[in-house]
C-alpha cells in the first residue's frame, strides 16, 4: 500500500533523492505565487462552508463493513499489513493481507502468533463474492520459510519493477538465511506468484539483508525514484535488534533481475548517524513533492536524532548512488519536541497536494508524543519541503484520541477520499487491549486541514472496532470495486480481532 507501517513492541519503541539545484522547487503549474496565496486565503475562508458538506463526526461501527474477513487460524495476526491494486491483471483491484503471525499445519503451537509464526501472505482477488469472510479462501497464500520468519510483516504492490505490471513485494524481517533477524524480501514479477498455496522460497526474486540483525523488510515501498519509467523498491531495515546500526533503508532500481542477492548490494542505502535510530521503521514514495516529475523518497527514523527526537527524510528523485545521509536530506522533518522522544516517522505518507497551492505534501505520525502518553499525533506538512523542518513549528496537528493507543503503531495512507482534486488522509492508530479502553480506530480527515491542534475525534468519519484489542487500524488502504460505493472504499486490518487473540481479520468499508 501507498504509505507507511506500523511498528512492533519490543523495538526498542518503535517505527520513511540526489539533492537537485535551487529552482528546482517549482511546483507544477504555479508559476504565480501571489495569486497562489490569495487562494490558499480562501480556502480558509471556505472552512465552515466545507465542514457542511460532511457529517463532521461520523462514526462507522465495524459491524456496517461491507465485509469482514476474518484471518484463517487464531494467533495468525492477520491485517498487520495490506497491499492494494491490481495484481493479477484483470482491471479491477485485488487485496493482499500479511498475517505476521501464521504457521503451517506441521508447524508447533509454539510456532505461531506475533514474533514466532513463519507468517504468510493471502492474496484475495477482487471483485470479492458477496459472502466474503474468511482469508481462507485466498487465491495464492505464501508462507514464511521457516518458524519465526514473520514473513507479511510488510507488503507492497510495486508497478514495472521486474516487468510491465504490479509486483507483489513481501517482507520477513525475522528470516534468518545470512544471520538471526537479517531478514528478507520475496518479490513476485507480473504473473509469477502463481495460484494456490507455497512457500516464499519460491519468489523469483529473494533480496536478503546483509547482516544479522538489520531486519530487512520490516517495511516495503515502490516509486520510480530515478525517473526512468522503471520501478523501483524501497526496502526499510531498522535494524534495532542489536541496536548496532542506525537502521537504514536500501533503494533498488528497477527493473530487477530473478536470483537470490544481498541487500549489501543496494546501489543507494539511505542511513542515520549513529546507532539504533530505526531508520527504516517506516519507508514511503512521497510523491513528487520537489515538483520536477520525479518521484521522492521519504523515510521515518522513530529513534533519529542525539534525545531519540525521531524524524523523517526526504530524498528527491533522481536519489543517485552511494551512501546518503539522514542529515544531509533535501529535506529533513525532525520532531515537535528538539529533547525528548516523539517518535516522529514512526509513520509517514505522501499526499495529494492538500491545499491546492500547486506543491505535493506528507503526513508524518509522531507515536509517543504528546508527552510519551502515546496517543499519536500526525502532522501535515505541506511544501514546498526543504531544508529542515521543526514539526514544532508545522501549523497544525492531529492528536489522538486515546493515551497508549500507539503502542501498536500508527497507519497512515493519503488518498483523495471525496474526488474534488485536493488530497485527503487516512489515518489508522490501532490501540490497546486494556480494560475501558475503547481504542483502536481508523479515521479519515477530509481536507482542508486545520492550522491549529485538533483531535482525530473530529475527523469527517471514524471507523469504530468490534469490542477491545481488535487492533483495528494497524495497516489501511483505499480500496476500489469492493463495496456497494463501488468507486470508494477502505480496507482497514484489525491484527488482534477479535479481542486481542490475533485471529486478525480485514474490515472492507464504503465510503459512507
Ligand atoms: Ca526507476
Ligand atoms: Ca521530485
Ligand atoms: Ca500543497
Ligand atoms: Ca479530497
Amino acid at each position: 500500500m501507498p504509505g507507511s507501517k506500523s511498528w512492533a513492541l519490543g523495538c526498542g519503541i518503535g517505527l520513511i533523492g540526489a539533492a537537485l539545484g535551487t529552482g528546482c522547487l517549482q511546483p507544477p503549474g504555479s508559476d504565480d505565487d501571489a495569486s497562489d496565496d490569495d487562494a490558499a486565503d480562501d480556502d480558509a475562508s471556505d472552512d465552515d462552508a466545507a465542514d457542511d458538506d460532511v457529517d463532521p463526526d461520523l462514526d462507522v461501527p465495524a459491524e456496517d463493513a461491507d465485509h469482514r474477513i476474518e484471518g484463517e487460524a487464531s494467533f495468525d495476526v492477520a491485517g498487520w499489513s495490506l497491499g492494494v491494486g491490481d495484481l493479477l491483471g484483470d482491471e479491477t483491484d485485488d487485496l493482499v493481507v500479511g498475517a505476521v503471525g501464521a504457521a503451517l499445519p506441521t508447524d508447533t503451537p509454539d510456532q505461531h502468533g506475533y514474533g514466532y509464526g513463519r507468517g504468510a501472505v493471502f492474496v484475495l482477488p477482487g471483485p470479492p463474492p458477496h459472502d466474503l469472510d474468511s482469508l481462507d479462501v485466498a487465491a495464492v497464500v505464501l508462507s514464511g520459510e521457516v518458524p519465526g520468519d514473520g514473513a507479511g510483516m510488510a507488503v507492497a504492490l510495486v508497478p514495472d519493477v521486474a516487468g510491465p505490471g504490479l509486483s507483489l513485494a513481501v517482507g520477513a524481517p525475522h528470516n534468518g538465511r545470512n544471520g538471526p533477524w537479517a531478514g528478507a524480501v520475496y518479490v513476485f514479477p507480473p504473473g509469477s506468484a502463481g495460484s494456490g498455496r507455497a512457500s516464499l522460497d519460491t519468489a523469483p526474486l529473494i533480496l536478503l539483508g546483509p547482516s544479522e540483525g538489520v531486519q530487512a523488510g520490516y517495511s516495503l515501498a515502490g516509486g520510480d525514484f530515478d525517473g526512468d519509467g522503471a520501478g523501483d523498491l524501497l526496502v526499510g531495515a531498522p535494524g534495532d535488534a542489536l541496536g548496532t546500526s542506525s537502521g537504514v533503508a536500501f533503494l533498488l532500481y528497477g527493473p530487477l533481475e530473478p536470483g537470490v542477492r544481498s541487500l549489501g548490494e543496494a546501489p543507494v542505502v539511505i542511513a542515520g548517524e549513529g546507532t539504533f535510530q530505526m531508520v527504516g521503521h517506516a519507508v514511503a514514495s512521497a510523491g513528487d513533492v520537489s515538483g520536477d516529475g520525479i518521484d521522492d523518497v521519504i523515510v521515518g527514523a522513530p529513534d533519529y536524532g542525539e534525545s531519540t527526537r525521531g524524524g523523517a527524510a526526504i530524498f528527491f528523485g533522481p536519489v543517485g548512488a552511494g551512501i546518503r545521509e539522514f542529515r544531509n536530506a533535501d529535506a529533513l522533518i525532525l520532531g515537535d519536541v528538539a529533547d525528548a522522544p516523539t517518535g516522529a516517522g514512526c509513520a509517514v505518507a505522501g499526499l495529494d497536494d492538500v491545499d491546492g497551492d500547486g506543491w505535493k505534501d506528507v503526513a508524518v505520525g509522531s507515536c509517543y508524543a504528546p508527552g510519551y502518553s502515546y496517543t499519536g499525533v500526525v502532522h501535515v506538512v505541506r511544501g514546498p519541503l526543504d531544508g529542515e523542518i521543526d514539526l514544532g513549528e508545522v501549523p497544525g496537528r492531529l492528536v489522538g484520541e486515546t493515551p497508549s493507543a500507539t503502542f501498536q503503531g500508527m497507519s497512515l495512507a493519503g488518498h483523495d477520499l471525496d474526488e474534488d482534486g485536493l488530497g485527503d488522509l487516512l489515518v489508522g492508530i490501532p490501540g490497546v487491549a486494556a480494560p475501558g479502553l475503547d481504542a483502536g480506530s481508523a479515521y479519515a480527515w477530509v481536507g482542508p486541514f486545520p492550522d491549529v491542534e485538533s483531535s482525530l475525534s473530529d475527523a469527517d468519519v471514524r471507523f469504530r472496532p468490534e469490542g477491545v484489542g481488535s487492533w483495528l487500524g494497524a495497516s489501511l488502504a483505499p480500496i476500489r470495486g469492493w463495496t456497494d460505493t463501488a468507486a470508494r472504499g477502505v480496507a482497514v486490518g484489525a491484527p488482534g480481532y477479535p479481542d486481542g487473540v490475533g485471529r486478525g481479520g480485514v474490515y472492507v468499508f464504503g465510503w459512507p
